[in-house]
């Protein structure tokens, strides 16, 4: 029996109850430690000896218990999208598709509905940093009233393969090498590009791999695909195509390349923080969600084939309608519990939304159910709390297996059965009225491997991605390429890569040519002469983004007999903006300012270098400035800001620091005695202009 004290002393988890709820229990202070089968601990310092200075016994249940749990704390790691971050938020729908979908989520609008969110880097381990360069996985779980709605998408549009035959072989090439181990979460080797020759179809999301939008600044300023077309579908069975998207409200942002070379070693959390911190300083990142919808016909007249994954539908062919949004406004509890044990899976729709046949749809349609078997070890993982569908209950005849939870009653586990005749319970039966649909697709054809006409064309959108971008990003795309190639050993592979890009746009392949110091080989045969589309300025980054300090970071190196007034005036500007202001200094202790306030430092400078913030200011004293020129942080912190293309304030007295780091004056070089908002002004975005002054791009 249970008696108060034990009562009371339940350990702080949550647990399944017997009928399969959800209960909370709390720690009360000063609980008391129990096994996991509850049994009171009385020494958790010291394990069971014979005598003081003997051997461990092996009747220590205790020790063994503890021991053994820890043994077994990790479990396999995504083959893919190990590295991963996630929030709990909610969905609100601002616009109804009544007209096109049953499904309640996307027709009932003002209802909030909870979602998890997990972004992931897609190459490198659960260790790995945060910054390379790589795809972004952005999954939404939606707790929906019609079971979990998993929209498991990219922050690109498109994949670097046609058919999910081929995605064991992609991601063998991308992951580190075989023999050696290494590069971790790196696409710049030889097997990658080496595969990456051979599939011109991945010639599309290569483009796209290889611009800004693979080194995101935030999380919170990507932009989220569905990638595969789905269906809605109406009560009267009529089908419409769809595409999602997610949009942020702080635009899609992008680091540079250096920058996020440097991030990886300054913070190699630096995303994870970011999200984190955003949340609990109240900051919630959001995004709206949008669609884009069209008819089997609309569909049949485009120049592609909407169940191929390299293709986009340009927004300008098919405007997205903004019909929600999503809001990011809780922590996880635990990581391992929720980010890591989040089981995502694209075969979890609810009736009114449907698949097509997308051949890498149709395979991830198999791969997510089962790799949760390796990863999460049971057919169960769906009673795993961030796994359990919230918005409804779940109950059908499946029984048993490893990790059961919950306890069902009564001898119902078939069905049909005529229980319930006899008084007992009979279980639930299937739903043909609100239950979920299929689409009545017809088909007819000849069993085969074969790969559709419709999807031959790789290179015209690749081009259209190429030539949509503005100046600067084409530059950016064309030295992404000249990088990675330059890590690529085997010459035939860069050849066979400059190959296929004359394919995509002459001038690019040219100044990648160029980048390598190679000779272009012969343009490789396509199998569709690629067509000229008219540029999407949609698909750019740059210009589109808000200028905004909202979500920003200002970091301020400030030094011992600084102007407080001007520190003062910098924050209450930067703080009336939305924007977070770091205090850097050499000492965390913080410095004395020349009004004799002492002022608290955030961080110390060896810990805070440039590439954390957006822009930098040096507050610094003449003697504060002689000081820092002794620093080479401190000329980093500078030096690197303006290579990254960063608004700089400065004091006067911080002249010395700046010209010693090959500062040159601009319009993002600012003197902070002209007032806060002359510097805040270009802190708003990031000085393109300068880029030619600081770097040689391809
Ligand atoms: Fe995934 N993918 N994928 N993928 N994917 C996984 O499932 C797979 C693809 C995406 O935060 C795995 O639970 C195949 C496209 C995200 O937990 C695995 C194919 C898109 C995540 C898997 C693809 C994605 C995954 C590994 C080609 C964008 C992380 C762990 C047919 C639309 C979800 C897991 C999370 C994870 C298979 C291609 C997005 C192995 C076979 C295209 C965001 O099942």
């Amino acid at each position: 029996m249970a008696d108060a004290e034990t009562t009371k002393n339940t350990i702080s988890a949550t647990h399944l109850g017997t009928g399969g709820e959800l209960h909370q229990t709390a720690s009360s202070p000063g609980a008391r430690i129990t096994t996991n089968h509850g049994a009171p601990i009385s020494d958790n310092q010291n394990s069971l000896k014979a005598g003081g200075r003997g051997p461990t016994l092996l009747e220590d249940f205790v020790l063994r218990e503890k021991i053994q749990h820890f043994d077994h704390e990790r479990i396999p790691e995504r083959i893919v999208h190990a590295r991963g971050s996630a929030a709990h938020g909610f969905f609100e729908l601002t616009e109804s598709l009544a007209d096109v979908t049953t499904a309640k989520i996307l027709t009932e609008i003002g209802k909030k509905t909870e979602v998890f969110t997990r972004f992931s880097t897609v190459a490198g381990g659960a260790g790995s940093v945060d910054t390379p360069r790589d795809v972004r996985g952005f999954a939404v779980k939606f707790y929906t009233r019609e079971g979990n709605w998993d929209l498991v998408g990219n922050n690109i549009p498109v994949f670097f393969i046609q058919d999910a035959i081929k995605f064991p072989d992609l991601i063998h090439s991308v992951k580190m090498e075989a023999d050696s181990g290494y590069p971790q979460a790196a696409s710049a080797h030889d097997t990658f590009w080496d595969f990456i020759s051979l599939m011109p179809e991945s010639t599309h999301m290569i483009m796209w791999a290889m611009s800004d939008r693979a080194i995101p600044r935030s999380l919170r300023m990507i932009e989220g695909f569905g990638v595969n077309t789905f269906r809605l579908l109406n009560a009267d069975g009529v089908a419409t195509l769809v595409k999602f998207h997610w949009r942020p409200k702080l635009g899609a942002q992008s680091t540079c390349w250096d920058e996020a070379v440097k991030i990886a070693g300054a913070d190699p959390d630096y995303h994870r923080r970011d999200l984190y911190e955003a949340i609990s300083d109240g900051a919630f990142p959001e995004w709206e969600f949008g669609v884009q919808l069209f008819t089997q016909e609309e569909a049949d007249a485009l120049p592609f084939d909407i169940l191929d994954a390299t293709k986009i539908i340009p927004e300008e062919v098919a405007p997205i309608r903004v019909i929600g949004r999503m809001v990011l406004n809780r922590n996880p509890d635990n990581f391992f519990a929720e980010t890591e044990q989040v089981a995502f899976l694209p075969t979890n729709i609810p009736p009114g939304i449907d698949v097509s046949e997308d051949p890498l749809l149709q395979g991830r349609l198999f791969s997510y159910q089962d790799t949760q078997l390796s990863r999460l070890g049971t057919v169960n993982f769906h009673q795993i709390p961030i796994n359990q569908a919230k918005g409804c209950p779940f109950q059908n005849f499946q029984r048993d297996g490893q990790m059961q939870t919950s306890v069902p009653k009564g001898r119902a586990n078939y069905e049909p059965n005529s229980l319930s005749e006899a008084g007992e319970d009979g279980g639930p039966r299937a739903a043909p009225k609100g239950g979920f649909r299929t689409t009545a697709v017809p088909f007819e054809g000849t069993k085969a491997r074969i790969r559709s006409e419709t999807f031959a064309d790789h290179y015209s959108q690749a081009r259209l991605f190429f030539r949509s971008q503005t100046k600067p990003e084409q530059a950016h795309l064309a030295s992404a390429l000249v990088f990675e190639l330059s890590k690529v050993s085997l010459e035939h592979v860069r050849l066979r890569v400059l190959a296929n890009l004359q394919n995509v746009d002459e001038d690019l392949a040219t100044r990648v040519a160029a980048g390598l110091d190679m000779d272009l080989p012969e343009k490789a045969k396509a199998a569709v002469e690629p067509i000229d589309l008219d540029p999407s300025p949609a698909l750019r980054i740059v210009g589109k983004y808000p200028e905004t300090l909202r979500g920003r970071a200002l970091g301020l190196l400030v030094t011992d007999g600084a102007n407080g007034a001007i520190v003062d005036a910098l924050k209450a500007a930067a703080a009336s903006e939305d924007a977070k202001v770091k205090i850097v200094a050499l000492k965390v202790g913080g410095v004395t300012l020349k009004d004799g306030r002492k002022l608290k430092a955030d961080a110390q400078l060896q810990g805070a270098p440039s590439v954390i913030f957006d822009a930098v200011a040096v507050v610094a004293s003449e003697a504060g400035c002689a000081e820092l020129l002794r620093e080479g942080a401190a000329i980093d912190f500078v030096k690197d800001a303006f290579g990254h293309l960063k608004a700089i304030g400065h004091t006067k007295e911080a002249q010395p620091l700046l010209d010693k780091a090959g500062v040159e004056p601009d319009a993002g070089v600012v003197d902070l005695g002209s007032g806060a908002e002359a510097f805040l002004k270009p802190a708003r975005t990031r000085q393109w202009d300068r880029e030619p002054k600081v770097r040689i791009l391809a």
